[in-house]
């Protein structure tokens, strides 16, 4: 997802041009605004954590796009090319190392693949069934031998 500091400095297409280009595909997008009730559920493993209260404010305070991409091993690439948690130390290269510089304004939401059922959890928090596109990209058998 790419979170309300990004859409505000112009970043969606940065954003997913870098996922686009590695080879992954976008089969769901949805530019929109979230709500309270739909912030404190999707974050709702951080309820008991001192910043939880600004994370909300923080990922309701302007609209987000939220995305779901398919590929090899997609959601820990996913996490790789978004680089650390906090863009201080992220490395460079990775999106927040190269498009963030503060912990709470780290321009991007993944899933996480150490939990492996955050994925599917996630995307029906923000996608219908009919929402997510099936098809082939032309370079699939360019990407993957
Ligand atoms: P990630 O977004 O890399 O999955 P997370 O799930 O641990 O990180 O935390 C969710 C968001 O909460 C994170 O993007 C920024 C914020 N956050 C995490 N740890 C924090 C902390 N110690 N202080 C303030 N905000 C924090
Ligand atoms: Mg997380």
């Amino acid at each position: 997802m790419v979170k309300p500091d990004a859409v505000q400095r112009g970043l969606i297409g940065e954003v997913v041009s870098r996922l686009e280009s590695r080879g992954l595909k976008m089969v769901g997008g949805k530019f929109m605004q979230i709500d309270q009730e739909l912030a404190e559920e999707h974050y709702a493993e951080h309820t008991d954590e001192p910043f939880f209260g600004d994370l909300v404010e923080f990922i309701t305070a302007g609209p987000v796009f939220a995305m779901v991409w398919e590929g090899a091993d997609v959601t820990r690439q996913v996490r790789e090319m978004m680089g650390a948690t906090d863009p201080a130390e992220a490395a460079p290269g990775t999106i927040r190392g190269d498009l963030a510089l503060d912990l709470g304004r780290n321009a991007i939401h993944g899933s996480d693949h150490e939990d492996p059922e955050s994925n599917e959890r996630e995307i029906s928090l923000f996608f219908d069934d009919e929402e997510l596109i099936e098809y082939e990209r032309i370079d699939e058998s360019w990407l993957y031998e």
